[in-house]
């Protein structure tokens, strides 16, 4: 056990953090560089069951408070990455499979062939991707989410992780929280995907700054992290027997402190990671070490959960 070991579903870790799926994780060339990097682990870019091109570019674009995406599910197909996820080396660190079926029936349909495969990887199940033309979030319509649920626990036995929109209201936690927490197979909720369908605008060039969706996308990085905070705290508090794993608005070794001492296991960096690559995760730790050992902490599971109220 070292100052920054972190454990989700019993595995180890050596440190809590890992990209957002989506960022850095699109072809082998990208994984084997977060497989090489500091990271604690990687997740991969969310798949469908065959390759997308994805939306019209500019897709992506940062400011100096975060970005803007709507990539539209750009991905090489679940085979893809699930060939990955056969050559991978576990013994270096674990590895997430993000998918992400444009409907039920593909998630069965790749999900048969994840637990066919048979392979050590962690299925983290995408209910939020806000950008795929007249498809409406998942996360955002309950029966669906439900459906998706009972259908996806069926036919998959192995424990496995959702990957949540944000959510703005105490009713919507309560909702989410009770459906997620009918099924135990459920063993970890990451909170947030980005906010989705917001606008940024170019005021010298009175423009969007991306082409799809009339300039409409999600948004990371700074502009999101009091609401991830406040959602990996919100499924914590409600869904005790879950793992939370907190994502959104990390640039810093403070910003993963906040996420575990809200209830995160594990970290995700996005927005930074795409506007800093790799290299990120050996600064993120060398932070986070820091500031434990500034606080006299001997280990990050000291931390989680703890945040104090008044
Ligand atoms: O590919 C995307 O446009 C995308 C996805 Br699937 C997602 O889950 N979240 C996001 O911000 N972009």
């Amino acid at each position: 056990m070292s100052l920054l070991s972190a454990s989700l579903l019993g595995i180890d870790f050596a440190n809590p953090l890992l990209n957002a799926s989506g960022v850095y994780c699109r072809d082998v060339a990208e994984l084997d560089a977060l497989a090489a990097s500091a990271a604690g682990s990687l997740v991969t870019k969310s798949c469908t069951l065959l390759a997308r091109e994805g939306n019209p570019e500019p897709r992506y674009y940062a400011t100096p408070l975060g970005s803007i995406n709507s990539m539209g599910l750009p991905n090489a197909g679940y085979q893809y990455y699930l060939a990955y996820a056969q050559q991978h080396d576990y013994a270096a660190k674990p590895l997430f499979l993000s998918v992400a079926g444009l409907s039920l029936a593909d998630n069965l349909t790749m999900l048969a062939a994840i637990r066919a495969a048979d392979t050590p990887a962690i299925v983290e199940l995408n209910l939020s991707c806000p950008n795929v033309p007249g498809k409406p979030q998942i996360g955002y319509d309950f029966a669906a989410m439900t459906a998706m649920l009972e259908a996806v626990t069926q036919a998959y036995d192995r424990p496995f992780g959702v990957k949540l929109p944000p959510y703005f209201d105490i009713a919507h936690f309560d909702e989410a929280a009770a459906i997620l927490n009918r099924f135990p197979q459920v063993a970890f909720v990451t909170c947030i995907n980005s906010i989705g369908n917001a606008l940024i605008i170019d005021v010298e060039a009175e423009s969007v700054v991306i082409k799809p969706k009339d300039g409409f996308g999600g948004i990371g990085g700074d502009y999101v992290l009091p609401t991830a905070l406040a959602n990996v705290n919100a499924f914590y508090r409600r869904c005790p027997a879950k793992q939370i794993i907190g994502c959104g608005g990390v640039t810093r070794g403070e910003h993963i402190f906040m996420h575990l001492l809200a209830g995160a296991s594990l970290v995700q960096v996005g927005t930074a990671l795409y506007e800093e690559g790799p290299g990120i995760f050996a600064r993120l730790n060398d932070e986070l070490a820091e500031l434990l050992t500034r606080k006299g902490y001997r280990g990050i599971e000291e931390v989680r959960g703890k945040l104090r109220t008044l």
